[in-house]
């Protein structure tokens, strides 16, 4: 295995060299039940990092076969967080290599003595290679963060009258790598007359700061041994009636019977059917429709702040936002979100383009077979989590790729055809800064994102240049592909307190002054092709360090506290003048969606 060599920590593509697309199985968010219990993991963690010069003396001293305090001194690390953001070691914010989490959990014996229960460890993301060993037995290894992974433990815990204490140890890998997504290199700066011996730097090619660890929810739960191992479910209208056209994948025995019941969200049952696969008509159905949907959607989008440890208090604060905006979507730039996100906008009535980890695709190496197998399999795992999600209306792949390139060309065109395969219901992007000539991805998306930084980037202070080189854009790529176009991103880097009139970059009149210019470009094209404006972004967040940067992006309408600037006050006019004159006739929707059913 790689991880015994000497570099390998640093080198993990290579480890799914080899392995065949084709996820097994599903990955149903769990949800208790009368079959069902589920026992989260959240709190408090005990951790440590490997600060040994190569990263690897955990796996040397195997510390997942003790209590990880017997292998030397652990800090509490609460989980869902990222472990960049809790100490006050410098040497963690910065910190590239192994780390180690370990918890104690006690399990009722119910699910230890009764061979009909299936006991299930689900880790919702671990960023960004993960080893998990239950008890000191391996158990299970995942690539990539942002997505959930799972192993059946039952033969571990299932094991006789012991007391059923388990230990749960996961060491996690940071590292990015050519054939890691997002992509990343390790740089050995050599020269000692100013570095020590070994010294390296991780270089990364995105703008926000590669927060890592435990992220998300870690949880048991159990499931009868014959059980819905996954469903997938697509939709379409007849006259008043909703179809839900079901597909259920149940696993452990042929010998069972399925009755399928729809309910609605008062739980009362408005379709039933049985066996694996059918049809449920729902006459009459108040159908899902977002948010203040204009006849041209205005879409706005989000980043998940406070590192990227899930949060509800965040969450539920960011929807409240959303909604006194009167925004309708947002992308998730630039890794799907935690589950419970697209739970809150199928409730809320959030439009979602659903993006996976393909940022930073910049450097000509990264387009490599082994990546693109990688990237496949994530597309994957994206569409097998959130398919069943109303608030997903579109699928990115990528955001910024270096689509100038050929070799970028066959690899997008991979990609998107393999999640079209996956997904022939929806829609597939990428997100482009390219030139419209020399764009490789294009010819294969359904919809054109484009994002750009007219007097930001180019021409920075020309706000009087903005309209004719946004309408330049908009001209020169509908003429070429003829396709509806969506700005994804524009804005500009704002210090909230900042002041000055006539405007200069950095202020709050500036970033508002930008928007207005953008505002007045997109409404010439708003009717006809371009069809949704994100700006960028919602909320500051945090980037590596950099001279350009200023305790990282600045360009939130939002700050990183989720204070309004005077720019958000403009888009909040501006959103609910757009849904006051085009709002959809059916009012906000109630979702009807399996996920509530108890079935399982
Ligand atoms: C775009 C990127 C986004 C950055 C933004 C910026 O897609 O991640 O944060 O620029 O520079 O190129 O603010």
């Amino acid at each position: 295995m790689a991880r015994g060599s000497a570099v390998a920590w640093a080198a993990l593509g290579p480890l799914l060299w080899g392995c065949a697309l084709g996820l097994q199985g599903g990955m149903l968010y769990p949800q208790e039940s009368p079959s069902r219990e589920c026992k989260k993991l959240d709190g408090l963690w005990s951790f440590r990092a490997d600060f040994s010069d190569n990263r690897r003396r955990g796996f040397e001293e195997q510390w997942y076969r003790r209590p990880l305090w017997e292998s030397g001194p652990t800090v509490d690390m609460p989980v869902p967080s990222s472990f960049n953001d809790i100490s006050q070691d410098w040497r963690l914010r910065h910190f590239v290599g192994w780390v180690w989490y370990e918890r104690e959990v006690i399990l009722p014996e119910r699910w230890t003595q009764d061979l009909r229960t299936r006991v299930v460890l689900r880790i919702g993301s671990a960023h960004s290679y993960a080893i998990v060993w239950v008890n000191g037995v391996d158990t299970l290894e995942h690539e990539g963060g942002y997505l959930p992974f799972e192993a059946d433990i039952s033969n571990l815990v299932q094991v006789g009258p012991l007391p059923s204490r388990l230990r749960i140890t996961i060491a996690i890998n940071n590292t990015l790598t050519p054939t890691t997504l997002p992509p990343g290199t390790i740089q050995y700066l050599t020269d000692t007359s100013k570095y020590p011996k070994g010294y390296f730097v991780q270089n990364t090619y995105f703008d926000f700061f590669n927060y890592a660890g435990l992220q998300r929810s870690v949880l048991l739960y159990t499931t009868p041994t014959t059980y819905i191992d996954d469903i997938t479910v697509t939709t379409s209208v007849e006259q008043d009636s909703g179809l839900v056209n079901y597909q259920i994948s149940v696993k452990g025995s042929n010998l069972f019977e399925l009755e399928v019941r729809l309910l609605d969200a008062e739980n009362k049952v408005v379709a039933n059917g049985t066996g694996t696969q059918g049809q449920l008509k729902v006459p009459g159905a108040s159908l899902w429709w977002p948010y203040l949907m204009h006849e041209r959607p205005a879409y706005l989008y989000s980043l998940e702040i406070r590192g990227k440890g899930f949060d509800w208090p965040l969450l539920v604060k960011d929807f409240n936002l959303l909604r006194w905006l009167g925004a309708n979507a947002f992308r998730t730039s630039h890794y799907p979100y935690a589950e419970e996100v697209l739970q809150m906008c199928d409730r809320y009535g959030i439009v979602v383009i659903d993006e996976c980890p393909g940022v930073g695709l910049a450097l000509p190496q990264f387009f490599n077979n082994v990546s693109l197998h990688h990237h496949m399999q994530v597309m994957e795992e994206v569409v097998r989590r959130d398919k069943n999600h109303p608030a997903v209306v579109m699928w990115s792949v990528a955001n910024e790729p270096a689509s100038h390139l050929e070799s970028a060309g066959y690899y997008l065109k991979m990609v998107i055809a393999h999640t079209k395969a996956l997904d022939p219901s929806r829609p597939v992007t990428f997100v482009s800064n390219s030139n419209y000539a020399a764009d490789k991805g294009a010819p294969y998306v359904d919809v054109i994102c484009l994002n750009s930084y007219y007097s930001w980037y180019h021409d920075y202070g020309h706000l009087e240049l903005i309209q004719l080189q946004l309408a330049t854009q908009f001209e020169n790529w509908y003429k070429k592909y003829q396709k509806p176009i969506i700005q994804s991103e524009y804005g500009a880097e704002t210090i909230a307190g900042f002041h000055q009139d006539p405007p200069l970059m950095f202020t709050e009149e500036y970033q508002k002054s930008l928007l207005e210019q953008y505002h007045l470009g997109l409404d010439q094209k708003r009717r006809k092709y371009v069809v949704g404006e994100l700006i960028w972004n919602f909320a500051d967040f945090m980037t590596e360090q950099s001279p350009t940067r200023v305790l990282g992006n600045k360009k939130g309408i939002f700050t990183r506290q989720r204070q309004p600037k005077s720019a958000a006050f403009l888009l909040r006019e501006r959103y609910w003048k757009i849904a006051n004159e085009t709002r959809y006739p059916h009012s906000v929707a109630k979702s009807q969606c399996l996920e509530n059913s108890p079935f399982t």
